[in-house]
């Protein structure tokens, strides 16, 4: 049995959530990836459940329907997201035929039961997949590899749903709500965002969303709410409402991570945009409605100027300075800014960055868009004023900024700051090219932090602190605690405050996940993640004391993870 020339990657069956994260082309980079991360169980892919057509390859081992079905299966919610929908490779090694069948299943079930020294995960020794799951997959990865269907303008029509119509909503705020301080929390394993009152601290609104719920942008005049699902499903919501609940309701694809609306003057309100995984393409809508208006496709070269057929779409941020969204593709490291001024005559500068762009955030003056390229351990530099690549700036293992963390460093300016999934440490980069510009677009000082598995960093302007979480860290001690830094002292080091002992929770993961500000400045809220059948909470805490303000607890917040505060997400304050 020949088994040079094919590696299986090393988070080739590893749950879709952190294998995407820390999916990588080196290998060396999981030589020491813990199990604990590798456990992470994420939703999967809502491909898992598309019927798709089994081709027969002869030179394959036999594989019933019904096999070949509970395989793809398994498949969407454990690799693809690392190797992609067509296992041609995504931030992970191809899995296609002429290698696997090189391999045979013998070997491939080896590989699949005990893993790797490389980081593989022992799906089999760690009673994750049965012997004959294993064996089913192995055989299953040899067959031809099913491709799902792609959706058109026509496909999203159908599943558009205007159920409120612009004429028939209020024309005024109809509640007493302090729109600007509520919280639009997803409730990732309900379907659902909790919309929590940043001032009583109550649930306003339980709102119907997409499957496993990803994240909420706000309109530019604070009045819209966008929601999107891992389904590829939007929501959006009138907070002027007298109980704010969805007005519009689309599918742009199979399966999508992210949606923003125009936030150029003049366009305020007027346009909405959705990048889908599946198909790799985005769609551009209108912004009170979300009728579906022009859709535009990722497939195409890498920077590295090789085809890729599935570049999916990572993060999209609207620009201020120019009618464009900024929309990266994964798998590319192309940088779209799209103008959104003319759809007959769509203008998009393309820009080169790296490959594996995720997520990112503005510097404080709006103009910088700095983004992960997560495997590549860099991060992408946009000026969005100039269109063009302002740096690719070196960071630690695998980069997660979310939207990243602005504040003015003492000694060396303004810095934008991101914690890393595969190390420690914290990366802060200079923003400042007209005062600060020795220190611009370079990592002016790394802080140490608690350890890897660091998800998401926060701070204000009107804070002192630098907020740093840990969720995905093997060590419950950790991963339940945050750290936090006095940003006028940062050699002193940081503070963990116990901040799931807090929640004072029973059993569970108790993840504490995404710290996010109030609109004052003075609060920052954490997500104590455990899973469905478990008790979650969000934990308040006053910012200059670093005490324990509220626990928000309440049956129907199931599964809370990320939060956006109205007035933050709507003024890119981070
Ligand atoms: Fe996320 C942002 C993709 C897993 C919570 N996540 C993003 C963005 C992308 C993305 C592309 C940027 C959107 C934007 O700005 O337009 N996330 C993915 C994945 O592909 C991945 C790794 C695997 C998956 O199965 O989806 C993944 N993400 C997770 C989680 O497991 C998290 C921790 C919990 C959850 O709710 O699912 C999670 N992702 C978040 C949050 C943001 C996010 C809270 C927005 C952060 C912000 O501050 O803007």
């Amino acid at each position: 049995m020949k088994k040079t020339g094919f590696i299986i990657s090393a988070l080739a069956l590893m749950p879709l959530a952190v294998s995407t994260a820390f999916a990588a082309d080196d290998q060396s980079q999981h030589k020491n990836l813990p199990a604990a991360e590798s456990a992470y169980q994420a939703g999967g892919s809502p491909l898992a459940s598309v019927e798709m057509h089994q081709d027969i390859n002869p030179k394959a081992p036999a594989m019933s329907k019904a096999e070949f079905d509970k395989a793809r299966q398994i498949y969407f919610e454990r690799c693809a997201g690392c190797h992609g929908v067509l296992r041609k490779g995504a931030t992970g090694k191809p899995l296609t035929p002429e290698k696997t069948l090189a391999n045979g299943t013998d070997y491939l079930k080896v590989f699949i039961k005990y893993g790797s020294p490389a980081g593989m995960p022992n799906w089999g020794t760690s009673g994750e997949l049965t012997d004959d799951e294993v064996d089913l997959m192995a055989r299953y990865i040899q067959q031809t590899p099913p491709q799902p269907p792609e959706y058109s303008l026509k496909d999203m029509q159908a599943s558009w749903k205007d159920i409120i119509p612009v004429a028939q909503r209020p024309t005024k705020k109809m509640n007493n709500y302090n729109i600007a301080n509520i919280f639009s929390t997803t409730l990732r394993d309900s379907g659902e965002v909790a919309l929590v009152d940043g001032d009583t601290k109550q649930i306003i609104n339980i709102v119907k969303t997409g499957y496993a719920v990803h994240i909420s942008r706000m309109s530019a005049s604070g009045r819209y709410l966008y929601v999107i699902g891992r389904d590829a499903k939007i929501n959006l919501i009138d907070l002027w409402m007298a109980k704010p609940d969805n007005v519009a309701e689309i599918k742009v694809g199979l399966e999508a991570r992210s949606v923003e609306t125009s936030k150029y003057k003049g366009f305020e309100d007027k346009i909405a945009i959705a990048g889908t995984y599946w198909p790799p393409q985005f769609v551009i809508m209108e912004g009170d409605t979300l009728k579906p208006m022009k859709i535009v496709s990722t497939r195409g070269m890498t920077v590295d100027n090789e085809y890729h057929p599935e570049p999916r779409v990572a993060s999209i941020v609207a620009s201020h300075f120019h009618p464009e969204f900024v929309v990266n593709a994964k798998e590319t490291g192309k940088i779209m800014m799209v103008n959104y001024k003319d759809l007959n005559n769509l203008k998009v500068t393309t820009l080169d960055a790296a490959k594996f762009l995720h997520d990112g955030g503005f510097d404080s003056t709006g103009r910088y868009f700095l983004v992960a390229a997560n495997a590549s351990n860099k991060i992408a530099v946009v000026d969005t004023k100039e269109d063009k690549m302002a740096a690719i700036v070196d960071v630690g293992k695998i980069p997660h900024p979310g939207r990243g963390a602005n504040f003015v460093h003492p000694k060396f300016g303004p810095v934008w700051s991101t914690g890393h999934l595969g190390d420690e440490s914290i990366s802060l980069i200079g923003t400042d090219p007209v005062k600060h510009k020795a220190q611009a677009w370079k990592v002016v000082a790394t802080l140490k932090g608690q350890g890897g598995g660091s998800l998401f960093i926060k701070t204000h302007p009107k804070s002192k602190n630098l907020w740093v979480d840990t969720a995905l860290n093997p060590d419950p001690k950790i991963s339940q605690s945050v750290a936090v830094y006095d940003i006028n002292n940062l050699d002193k080091g940081y503070e963990v405050l116990p901040i799931a002992e807090w929640a004072g929770l029973g059993e569970g993961a108790k993840r504490v996940v995404q710290p996010e500000f109030n609109k004052a400045g003075d609060e920052v809220w954490f997500s104590v993640w455990s899973a469905k059948n478990q008790e979650s909470a969000i934990v308040v805490v006053d910012d200059k004391t670093r005490k324990l303000k509220a626990v928000i607890k309440d049956p129907r917040l199931i599964t809370p993870t990320g939060k956006f505060n109205v007035n933050n997400t709507q003024n890119d304050i981070y």
